[in-house]
């Protein structure tokens, strides 16, 4: 079964959106594997946005996600990626879909209310910033143990 990570940026939590954005995704059908409450700091932050150090945004774009709490999530289900994205909808919410999160509570591209993995690849590395294996690993094995019985 795939994984993915999830943030539930600082414009989200300030809105008090949470509840409603892990709806979104358990209406789907994605289980919630492990999550938690944390203030990102600058290494993280710089960590997690690996990919985009040098662009114009890059500044603007950890000062957003350091500014105050996030949850962040791993999600569980088939084809988690894709459906997480798609549940989430285009990175500039003003050209998200409505039925979408973005594009039913967001309009600005630089507070964009959620963080979706975009691969496999890319689900596993995240993953491994915010969680330790362990935890992952008891969910799956609880998981294991509920199909059993
Ligand atoms: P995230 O990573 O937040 O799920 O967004 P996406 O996967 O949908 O989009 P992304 O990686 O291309 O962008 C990451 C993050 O940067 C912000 N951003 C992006 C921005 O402020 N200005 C820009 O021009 C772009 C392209 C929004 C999301």
């Amino acid at each position: 079964m795939e994984q993915t990570l999830i943030l539930i940026k600082p414009d989200a939590v300030q809105r008090s959106l949470t509840g409603k954005i892990i709806a979104r995704f358990e209406n789907r059908g994605l289980q919630m594997v492990a999550a938690k409450q944390l203030l990102v700091d600058q290494k993280l932050a710089e960590e997690h946005y690996a990919e985009h150090v040098g662009k114009p945004f890059f500044a603007g774009l950890v000062e957003y996600i350091t500014s105050s709490p996030i949850i962040a999530m791993v999600l569980a289900g088939n084809n988690a990626v894709k459906v997480a994205r798609q549940t989430i909808g285009a990175t500039d919410p003003k050209e998200a879909s409505p039925g979408t999160i973005r594009g039913d509570y967001g309009i600005d591209l630089g507070r964009n209310l959620v963080h979706g993995s975009d691969s496999t690849e890319s689900s596993q590395r995240e993953i491994n910033i915010f969680f330790s294996s362990e935890q992952i690993n008891e969910w799956t094995m609880a998981n294991e143990k509920w199909i059993v019985e």
